[in-house]
């Protein structure tokens, strides 16, 4: 972090009594986001928080503000076998991130992927009843919200709820309990801890039928009682999607309801699109390697840099422009290495899909997305 531009002078500062910079002068994310009110967040692993890779701890605490579990917190890890709940990484990572003064956002509670095997099944193998899987469901609300009452800032209480053309995602809740499943979470959640924000949370949020349906979907849970703080676009983007105006009309119909607009799962994926490919984030859909298909296995050539480049400055000039929309942006993973994109849609590849390299360094354009706030 060593040019110019990065090195804002303490002036910009005035009037900003919160933000403090790093102890060389330099501004960070989390000082130009926090300036808007905005959280700069990051989604942490198990390592990470523990200390096992020290250079990763130190670009999380100067640089973020917020921290969400990559997957600690879902069904599958906290509660194995029925009744049989492991806590010791969540416990810890909601201890991480209060020790270093940063809002720790739980992800997530109800969705279909990691959920655990035991929950749709009763004891017979068979498919479980609507009423048990209620109760299920909101034990299972309950126990995870209930233990961290007042230490988390906010749930993605829903996940991955609605298809791309705006109908109803067919998982496991939505077959055996019907839409209302969404309600009764949310209810659930706010009944644990009614002070944490409440949030809905899914992907390619720029598609129409999806944003049409979000839209519909908050003004009708509201009006059933229901409390939403904020919709998350998880915003797994790529070299060329999605369509920038699809993606802001989606963050100015969200802001429209009332809600605030966090990008929840920021990253960027530039290598070549396996053909069909469906340009969102569904963990199930998954295509053979090939070679064609992995170009930088030895870093970035110079048209592959400036696409990262460019892609990252354009989706944060739009963040800049609709910053009183937003309440939070929150990278998926600290750095390269231990990216979801290494290994989705296509396994074993080499991703450049964040905002530290592989070696914990920021990236150029880091400095450049830190100017424009
Ligand atoms: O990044 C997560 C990856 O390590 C897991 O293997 C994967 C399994 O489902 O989940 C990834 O995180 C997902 C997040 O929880 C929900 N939105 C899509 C994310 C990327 O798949």
């Amino acid at each position: 972090m060593k040019s110019s531009l990065f090195l804002i002078p303490l002036i910009a500062l005035a009037g900003c009594t919160t933000q403090q910079p790093a102890k060389d002068g330099t501004l960070t994310l989390k000082d130009a986001l926090g300036k808007h009110e905005i959280l700069a967040g990051v989604a942490v692993n198990v390592d990470e928080v523990a200390g096992r890779v020290p250079k990763a701890q130190d670009v999380i605490t100067a640089n973020f503000s917020s921290i969400v579990a990559e997957n600690c917190m879902k069904q599958e890890k906290i509660v194995p076998e029925q009744d049989k709940y492991f806590f010791d990484d969540a416990d810890s990572l909601v201890a991480f991130g209060e020790r270093n003064g940063m809002k720790v956002i739980g992800h997530c509670l109800v969705w279909h992927s990691q959920a655990a095997p035991w929950f749709f099944t009763d004891a017979k193998g068979g498919e479980v009843s609507r009423d048990t899987l209620i109760a299920r469901m909101k034990n299972h609300i309950s126990t995870v919200v209930g233990r961290y009452k007042g230490r988390i800032y906010g749930w993605d209480v829903v996940n991955e709820a609605i298809e791309d053309d705006g109908s109803y995602r067919e998982t496991p809740y939505y077959k055996i309990i019907g839409p209302d499943y969404i309600e009764i979470a949310l209810k659930a959640a706010q009944e644990a801890d009614p002070d944490a924000e409440l949030y809905l949370n899914d992907f390619s949020m720029s598609k129409p039928g999806k944003r049409d349906k979000y839209v519909e979907l908050m003004k009708d849970l509201r009006a059933k009682g229901c409390r939403i703080d904020a919709i998350g676009m998880q915003s797994h983007n790529g070299g060329d999607y999605p369509d920038f105006a699809e993606y802001e009309k989606s963050m100015d119909a969200f802001a429209a309801c009332g809600v605030k607009v966090m990008m929840t799962e920021l990253d960027l994926n530039i290598l070549p699109k396996p053909e069909s490919f469906g340009q969102g984030a569904n963990v199930g859909e998954e295509y053979k390697y090939r070679e064609e298909l992995d170009p930088y296995k030895n870093g970035l050539d110079e048209k592959g840099q400036q696409l990262f480049d460019q892609r990252y400055l354009d989706f944060f000039k739009i963040y800049e422009k609709h910053k009183d929309q937003i309440s939070r942006i929150t990278l998926w993973g600290v750095s390269d290495k231990t990216s979801w994109l290494n290994d989705w849609p296509v396994e074993g590849r080499t991703a450049y899909a964040l905002l530290f390299d592989r070696d914990y360094n920021p990236k150029p354009v880091l400095e450049k997305i830190i100017a424009l706030f």
